[in-house]
């Protein structure tokens, strides 16, 4: 179980986080910005306030996310921090999106919607080996979009996959334009209940107190699969980034990386 951190050592936790991603995006002179900050503070809950340490999975469905992931687990030990100096390049163990020979990663991801189905394959195995993990799966709102998602999110109400949470990294963003002009998924929360869901609604994605109650409640359901809709900001914690489609694949040159650090160390 991890260690209890206060909600202050959590946001200092999540800054440091995304300094440490955002370094190793900007080094490698590729990647996703903007896709990484929107979803570090639900990570940093799973992985220092949730108990997801251990003994839970957390897949990266939306795999485009993984510096925040990669960061984390840095930090968690799983690998040594200096592999995050080599990401994306050819041969290092950190590429742009998760691959299982990466310690601390369960499924490879990066092709949208298939990392949901592979967790909820592993949420049904767990079940018939009467195992009590949970498989946390983060997916992006334009992630939505991908006819497989239905397909699982309807298998896992009928097998009443309670063992199953997705986080619904809900920042309203995709790759070239905001999720309602490229494909409206909304209404998020209806579709997930007339399939079958419970859906808990965080309002504000980056404030921890909301994070680590929807988890504890999530946690607790014991019919249904449970969506945690998070409301979220692209490229959260970078000022001139946040809501900016631009940034959501760009890497933030060596004078934009100053102005971040410096804002992310104020916080
Ligand atoms: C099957 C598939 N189609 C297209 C892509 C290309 N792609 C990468 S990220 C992205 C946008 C994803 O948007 P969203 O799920 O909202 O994630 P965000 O970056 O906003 O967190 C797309 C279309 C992909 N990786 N997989
Ligand atoms: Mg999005």
């Amino acid at each position: 179980m991890a260690k209890e951190l206060s909600i202050k050592d959590l946001e200092k936790k999540a800054s440091e986080l995304r300094i440490a991603a955002l370094k190793a995006i900007s080094k490698a002179g590729s990647g996703h910005t903007g896709s990484s900050m929107s979803l570090m503070d639900a990570l940093v809950t799973l992985y220092y306030a949730g108990g997801a340490e251990e003994e839970d999975y957390v897949i990266l469905s939306k795999g485009h996310g993984a510096p925040a992931q990669y960061a984390i687990l840095a930090d968690k030990g799983f690998f040594d921090k200096s592999e995050l100096d080599h990401l994306r390049q050819a041969g290092a163990l950190l590429q742009g999106h998760p691959v299982v020979k990466i310690p601390g990663i369960a499924v490879s991801t990066g092709s949208l919607g298939q990392g949901f189905s592979v967790a909820h394959g592993i949420a049904l195995s767990l079940k018939l080996d009467k195992e009590n993990q949970k498989v946390f799966v983060v997916l992006g709102d334009g992630e939505l979009q991908e006819g497989i998602v239905w397909e699982t999110a309807m298998s896992a109400a009928h097998y009443m996959s309670n063992n199953l949470i997705a986080i619904v990294d809900n920042n309203g963003l995709q790759i070239d334009g905001s999720c309602k002009k490229v494909m409206n998924v909304q209404p998020i929360r209806d579709k997930f209940v007339a399939f079958g869901w419970r859906v808990i609604e965080v309002v504000d994605g980056h404030d921890f107190e909301e994070l680590i109650d929807a988890v504890r409640r999530a946690r607790a359901e014991e019919r249904k699969p449970v969506c945690i809709w998070c409301h979220t900001v692209k490229g959260k914690g970078v000022p001139f980034a946040e809501n900016k489609v631009e940034y959501h694949g760009v890497a933030l040159s060596e004078e934009e990386m100053k102005v971040a650090e410096a804002e992310l160390k104020c916080n």
